[in-house]
């Protein structure tokens, strides 16, 4: 076997395996295209032998000179500046909709409709009558398709769930979830599509509190009432362009729900843009039957436990657990236990998923989140709303 692996760039990798080529078209080159690009870049030699080979066909973007220094940066081989032309690309097996919430419906509809399997950033939609247009749309089309709730593909996280379903925690009384970030505190900053409603549909909750309730859905079951509450502190920002131009901020920037679970579980819920130090603290405990879990996301490679009974009762307590051996989800694939894995791994783990769903007709579920978790995702934050609205709690209806 000669020394050349046959590795050229990746665009165009020619791997010595003989894993299928996945042709990628994304749409999007911003915070999310990098993390897709990277996590497709990293897939065929960390996930390896991987299940397939992601080809870097196309990016597409609405500035096209943004999108053509990201096909450099990241190795595409075509740019577009309408996504609907890259959709006619026959080499694009996957399309990837890494764009802000008010371009997710019309393109993957329209990608779906093209026999393109479908990957889609978080919230799925704005509306939960918008994201069920979608859901029946891939259904219709019978393409595999899945949402971006990257953390349900932390080490961690997938050691929660397994330590849940095999029974070892017990029954669950309790979920308490908050992702707190601090970056829209200052009034100075320049506003963002993120605070537009038109835009985003919402904004603590779709943006930071859809990963906590789809964590909810993923570790302890289906919420059946929320009660809560919303709040917005800044009313109008300055426009990135002309900062004596105000621009109204009509989401919220916090919000606040108390949810009971089909099965008897009581949880909160909390996500917020005003927590000042916070930085990425999705931060997650479990109070069950034989002890609690609790999760950070600022401390991703841990897991802080209490079994009730184990230890001697002069020492028993919470401790944390270092989730980094090789037999813990995923770890085979990186390095020795302690040399740990980052926020930028969930993206790996997760398009190899979705890849391993699409060659090899697994199931996306239960451990990736399809287009019906996005929808129920989105009946749960739209309930949300509305109790906040109403000061009444809400039913889940899907
Ligand atoms: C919000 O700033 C954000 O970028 C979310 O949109 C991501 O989903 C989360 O992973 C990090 O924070």
């Amino acid at each position: 076997m000669s020394d050349e692996v046959g590795f050229t760039s990746m665009a165009g990798a020619k791997a010595e395996h003989d894993a299928p080529t996945l042709g990628i078209g994304m749409l999007g080159y911003a915070f999310m295209g990098k993390a897709h690009s990277n996590a497709f870049k990293k897939i065929p030699y960390m996930m390896y032998p991987p299940v397939a080979i992601p080809r870097l066909v196309a990016i597409a973007g609405r500035n096209e000179d943004a999108a053509r220094e990201a096909a450099k940066r990241y190795g595409y081989e075509n740019v577009y500046a309408d996504w609907r032309k890259m959709l006619e690309n026959d080499a694009v097996d996957v399309f990837d909709n890494g764009g802000p919430n008010d371009a997710h419906a019309e393109p993957c509809i329209a990608a779906a409709r093209a026999g393109k399997h479908v990957f889609c950033e978080k919230p799925l939609a704005r509306t939960a009558e918008e994201a069920k247009g979608m859901l029946d749309a891939v259904q219709q089309a019978n393409v595999k398709h899945m949402v971006a709730f990257n953390y349900r593909f932390v080490p961690a996280v997938v050691q929660a769930r397994k330590l849940i379903e095999s029974g070892k925690l017990g029954r669950i009384y309790h979920w308490r979830a908050t992702y707190l970030q601090e970056w829209g505190m200052d009034p100075r900053m320049p506003t963002s599509w993120r605070f537009q409603k038109d835009v985003a549909g919402s904004g603590s909750l779709g943006d930071l509190g859809s990963h906590i309730i789809d964590l909810a859905r993923f570790l302890v079951g289906e919420p059946v009432t929320v009660a809560a509450m919303t709040q917005n502190w800044i009313a109008e920002r300055p426009s990135g362009g002309d900062p004596s131009r105000m621009i109204p901020s009509d989401v919220d920037d916090a919000f606040v729900a108390a949810v009971e679970f089909e099965n008897g579980a009581l949880g909160t819920l909390e996500a917020t843009r005003f927590a000042a130090g916070r930085k990425n603290y999705n931060a997650f405990e479990i109070n069950a039957e034989n002890g609690s879990i609790s999760f950070n996301m600022e401390r991703l490679n841990e897991l802080n436990v209490f079994w009730r009974g184990e230890e001697p009762k002069e020492t028993r307590g919470f401790h944390n657990a270092l989730i980094s051996e090789g037999f813990h989800p995923y770890w085979e694939n990186w390095w020795p236990h302690g040399h740990m894995l980052g926020w930028e791994h969930s993206f790996v783990h997760e398009f190899h998923h979705f890849f391993d769903a699409i060659v090899n007709g697994k199931g996306v579920a239960p451990y990736g989140a399809t287009f019906e978790d996005g929808y129920r995702n989105a009946v749960i934050c739209d309930a949300v709303v509305e109790s906040a609205q109403s000061g009444r709690t809400v039913s889940i209806k899907y």
